[in-house]
């Protein structure tokens, strides 16, 4: 036994993870894949990461000094519950496996409880930033047991992105805790990159701007406080021109938004939990819209505005649409720590939210600046209620709101689809009002279902008998 942690599954991946893992001062890294040509490919292409190659699992285990550890990369699903079968038939009590693939929280729960039954621990651990992000340093985490997480802490701090000098991996919380978290971090990703594109589109055609002239005008944002790996490839993107028709690839490329299911988990669970992240719910449907073109083209001829958007002052209007997209953009983060919150406590899962925040300032898709502010209102308030209520956030949206709000009906009156600029406005001010028509609902649930309501102005719960004297009555609570 030589090898201080393995790592089975190496597609593109796990191989990047291994080479990143072997170049680490300390490391010593066992590989193992179904297919063994593709090991025997990685240790021939990378001699210098100094692999122990291993054919079988009895030999990948036999490679591992005690406790052993070892990282799952492989396609999730059916995959990493074979992998984990074959694991636990040759791992030891006290050994470690972590899932580094993309499980469903819920499956990675079911696995957790299976495993702890065999006195293994297992660990299903988030790892964001694709390809590049395993090879150089990923944003990392893992859920999974605090005794896991003492040998594997220092294996991933070596491995992890390091952002202001801390290495962006921290331990999120038991079970399935990680992969959690992993998931909202897709779905703010969903929301983000949505708000992104509906500013483009704004600007597009609001001001005839090409992509190209655009792209210097995400270059700018990026050296103010919207600064993020997303606005910066943005500007990247509609740089771009295609080759073989000299046009801007942007329009070139099919407006069909492709998605893997993370989104929609994000909001499959926010809806379990009771817990609004329309920003992310209207990206996501967004998403889908795009990608009907049987709807789409049926429905071109809908009557619209007989007017194009136009804009008289340009610089003024892009500066709005900065503000709605920054303020847009706060209560999509907002909407998803409070998600990770609700999750947290149905779970029974102690998360520190500033510092989730912190580790997502490096190596992921979502990195930005912005995020140090999320980590100072934790840091100040460890269990706010509402993210965007600290002083930071109440500043920016202060500042943000007429633009926000110009932006919202500018969209509106010319006909140009804002979903996530407009739902983000909708929830903001829902949280702000003092009172809701909530309460016309209640009156609703009762009037068809004696739902019962609750009144203002005393304890208890009330029914009113709507098919009678309309008399109100004391009644049971049946919400
Ligand atoms: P894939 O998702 O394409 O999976 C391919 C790997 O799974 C190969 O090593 C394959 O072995 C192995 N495998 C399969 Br399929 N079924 C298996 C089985 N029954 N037993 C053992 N091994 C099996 O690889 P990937 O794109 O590198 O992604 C790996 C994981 O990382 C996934 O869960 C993915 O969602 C996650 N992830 C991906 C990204 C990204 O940017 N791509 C980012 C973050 C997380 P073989 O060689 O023998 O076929």
């Amino acid at each position: 036994a030589a090898a201080n942690i393995g790592v089975v599954g190496l597609a593109v991946m796990g191989s990047n993870l291994a080479r990143n893992l072997a170049s680490r001062e300390g490391n010593t890294v066992a590989i193992y894949n179904r297919t063994p040509a593709k090991t025997e490919e990685l240790v021939g292409a990378h001699p210098e990461a100094g692999f122990v190659s291993t054919a079988t699992y009895e030999e990948f285990a036999a490679s591992l000094v005690k406790p052993r550890a070892a990282i799952i990369m492989v396609k999730a699903g059916a995959g990493t519950d074979a992998v984990i079968d074959a694991l636990v038939n040759v791992f030891e009590p006290g050994d470690i496996i972590v899932d580094g693939g993309n499980a469903l929280f819920t499956d990675t729960i079911r696995r957790e409880k299976a495993v702890r039954a065999t006195g293994i621990n297992y660990v299903g651990m988030g790892v964001s930033g694709g390809e590049e992000g395993a090879l150089l340093g990923p944003s990392i985490m893992p859920g999974g047991s605090d005794e896991s997480w003492v040998t594997l802490g220092p294996i991933l701090k070596s491995i992890a992105a390091v952002a202001e000098g801390e290495p962006c991996v921290t331990h999120v919380g038991h079970d399935g805790a990680g992969h959690f978290v992993k998931m909202v971090h897709n779905g703010i990703e969903y929301a983000d990159m949505q708000l992104i594109a509906e500013a483009y589109d704004l600007i597009r055609r609001g001001t005839g701007r090409t992509p190209a002239e655009i792209a210097e005008v995400f270059a700018e944002w990026n050296r103010g406080e919207l600064e993020s790996y997303l606005i910066e490839i943005t500007a990247e993107v509609l740089r771009q021109v295609d080759a073989s028709t000299g046009t801007p690839l942007v329009d070139i490329i099919l407006d069909q938004a492709g998605a893997k299911g993370t989104g929609a988990w994000t909001v499959q669970t926010a809806l379990d939990l009771g817990v609004p992240v329309s920003g992310i719910a209207e990206a996501t449907f967004a998403r889908s819209l795009s990608s009907h073109p049987e709807q789409r083209s049926v429905s071109r001829d809908l009557p619209g505005p007989q007017d194009d958007l136009t804009v008289d002052d340009v610089d003024a209007f892009i500066e709005d649409v900065r503000l709605a997209l920054f303020a847009s953009k706060i209560v999509a983060y907002s909407q998803g720590f409070d998600e990770i919150r609700a999750g947290a406590a149905q779970y029974g899962w102690s998360i520190d939210l500033g510092a989730v925040s912190k580790i997502w300032r490096g190596g992921c898709i979502i990195r930005a600046q912005f995020l140090n502010r999320i980590a100072d209102a934790y840091a100040e308030t460890p269990d706010l209620p509402v993210l965007l209520t600290a002083p930071y956030f109440v500043e920016a949206l202060g500042r943000a709101q007429d633009a926000w709000r110009r932006i919202v009906s500018t969209a509106a009156t010319a006909g140009l689809p804002s979903p996530a600029f407009s739902s983000s406005l909708a929830y903001y001010d829902g949280l702000r009002a003092d009172r809701l028509p909530a309460a016309l609902i209640q009156g609703q649930r009762d009037f068809f279902g004696a739902h019962t309501y609750k009144r203002i102005d005393k304890e208890g719960t009330f029914h009113t008998l709507w098919s009678g004297d309309r008399t109100e009555i004391e009644a049971e609570d049946t919400h």
